[in-house]
This record gives C-alpha cells, structure tokens and sequence, in this order.
C-alpha cells in the first residue's frame, strides 16, 4: 500500500497490536479471560458484586504499563498520522502505547487503564496508585466510588459520533490484531465497506471478520504493519 493512494485513513487496533509488546491478549491461549471469566470482571453487575475483585483484574494490567514499550506496529502507526494527516487511530486497547508511540490522533473506544473516573460525575483521575473498592473520588462531598475508566459489555463505547463520521469519509480502512468478536468495533469495515474504502487486515491468524476485507496482512503487527505503511 503506497498510503500515497489514500487521504482518509482509518486505523482499528485491538489486543493483538500490543501482544509483542508483552501485554497478553484477550483470547489467545494464555489470555486474560483464561484468568477471569468475563462475566467476572468486564460489566457493571461485575463491578457492583464484586468491586475489589474487578479493581484488582485492573489493578494488575496496570501494574504492566511502566514495564512494556511501544512496539514497531506503533511507531509505524505514528509515522503514518506524519505522512497522511487525516489518520484516525481507533483503539479498543486500554494501554497507552499508541500515545507513547506519538500517535496524536486517537480514539480510546473502549476507555483508558491509566484513568479512573467518580461513578456520579463521571469526573476523570489519572491512576497514580492500586485502586480498590474503598477508592473514593475528590470531586463530591460525601465522596462517591472511583471505578476503571473503561467501557464494560452493556456499556456505550466513547467516541462513536468521531468514529462513524471518520468512517464515513476514509478511503481506507486498516484492521490490526482485532479477532473480530467484540462489536460495534467488529461491525466497522462493514462501514468503511458501505462507502467505498480498501480494507486491509492485519493479523497474525484468521478472524471472525477476515473474509470482509480485500487485502490481507498474515504475520505479526510489529512485522507486518511497518511494511504496509512505508
Ligand atoms: C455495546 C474493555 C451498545 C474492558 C472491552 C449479547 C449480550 C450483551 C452484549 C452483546 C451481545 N451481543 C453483542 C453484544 C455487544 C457486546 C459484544 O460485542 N459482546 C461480544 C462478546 C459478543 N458489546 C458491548 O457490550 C459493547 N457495547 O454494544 O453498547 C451499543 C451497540 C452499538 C452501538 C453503540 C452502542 C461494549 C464492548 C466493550 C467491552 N470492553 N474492553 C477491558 O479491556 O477489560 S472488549 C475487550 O475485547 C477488549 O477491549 C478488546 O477490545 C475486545 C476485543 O478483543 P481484541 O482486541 O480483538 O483481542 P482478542 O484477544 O480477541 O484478539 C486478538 C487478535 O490479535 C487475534 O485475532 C489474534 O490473532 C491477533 N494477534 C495476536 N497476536 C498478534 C496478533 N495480530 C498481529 N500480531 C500479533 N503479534
């Protein structure tokens, strides 16, 4: 792909972008849901059962952030948003390797490990420490609980009006490291599809939404994902 061709691009990255960067993916052999159950730990009913449970399941994600880099599928990333401006980065991870790899213009479609935010205002926090189920936000009086500001099944995925209007105007549409199982973020190419763009899919094996796109990458994002962007 010389990105020549293209002046609207769109870019998802899901878990797989970040496994060579050591942080585990969701459903690989290994991944975290082997750990937990989803039901345990992504969803509100989760948070509200068993609080100190969930804060721990994030707690220990977080724990990996200072120890793990951006990988060469996100300075890559980065490098292209440089070449062709109107790069959007959609992503369903919850790390913060893309904003460390320099990509500016970002989307966190899922919400962000380093954040936390007050169950009443919705005011956000930058995590500095392990949270638990006595973490109290400072923006109340009598304060309320501070929950992961991460978006959990059931709940609405932040930024879908930047999401879909950027979906609608791209010439190209990028999947990278997504399995496809997770929606309204496996439906996209589906968008992208609906007004013309080229769909291109990285990943290091077969997904649920493989046979939806028109040009494949096989291999790992670090490998694969500078190739295609140079
Ligand atoms: C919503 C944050 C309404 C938390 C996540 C039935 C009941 C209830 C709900 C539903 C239902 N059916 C559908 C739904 C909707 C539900 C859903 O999709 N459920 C699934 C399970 C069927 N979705 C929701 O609830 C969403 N909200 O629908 O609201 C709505 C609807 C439409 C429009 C507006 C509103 C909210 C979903 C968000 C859940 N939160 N994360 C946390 O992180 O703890 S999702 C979680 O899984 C991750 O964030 C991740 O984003 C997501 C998907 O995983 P992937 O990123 O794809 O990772 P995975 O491990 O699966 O795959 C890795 C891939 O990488 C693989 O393909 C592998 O081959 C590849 N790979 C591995 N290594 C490499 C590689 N590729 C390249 N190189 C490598 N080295």
């Amino acid at each position: 792909m010389s990105q020549g061709h293209y002046s609207r691009i769109v870019v998802l990255t899901g878990a797989g972008i970040s496994a060579e960067s050591g942080i585990k993916t969701f459903r690989d052999n290994g991944g975290l849901w082997e750990q937990h159950r989803l039901e345990d730990v992504a969803t509100p009913e989760a948070f509200l059962r068993d609080p100190a449970l969930v804060q721990r399941f994030y707690n220990e994600r977080r724990a990996q952030l200072p120890e793990v880099s951006p990988n060469a599928a996100h300075l890559a990333l980065a490098e292209l948003e440089k070449a062709v401006g109107a790069t959007l980065v959609i992503t369903q991870n919850i790390d913060d390797l893309h904003e460390r790899a320099g990509s500016h213009h970002l989307v966190h479609m899922h919400g962000e490990l380093s954040k936390a935010r007050c169950v009443k205002t919705g005011q956000l926090f930058r995590v500095t420490e392990p949270l638990d189920e006595h973490s109290l936000c400072t923006c109340c009086v009598p304060a309320n609980a501070l929950r992961p500001h991460v978006v959990w099944f059931g709940e609405m995925p932040l930024g879908l009006d930047r999401i879909f209007h950027a979906l609608a105007q791209c010439d190209l549409f990028i999947a990278i490291g997504t399995s496809g199982q997770v929606y309204p973020a496996a439906g996209f190419v589906d968008e992208a599809l609906s007004q013309g763009a080229h769909c291109i899919e990285v990943n290091a094996d077969h997904s649920e939404i493989s046979h939806k796109f028109q040009e494949h990458r096989r291999g790992p994002a670090s490998v694969e994902v500078p190739k295609l962007v140079k």
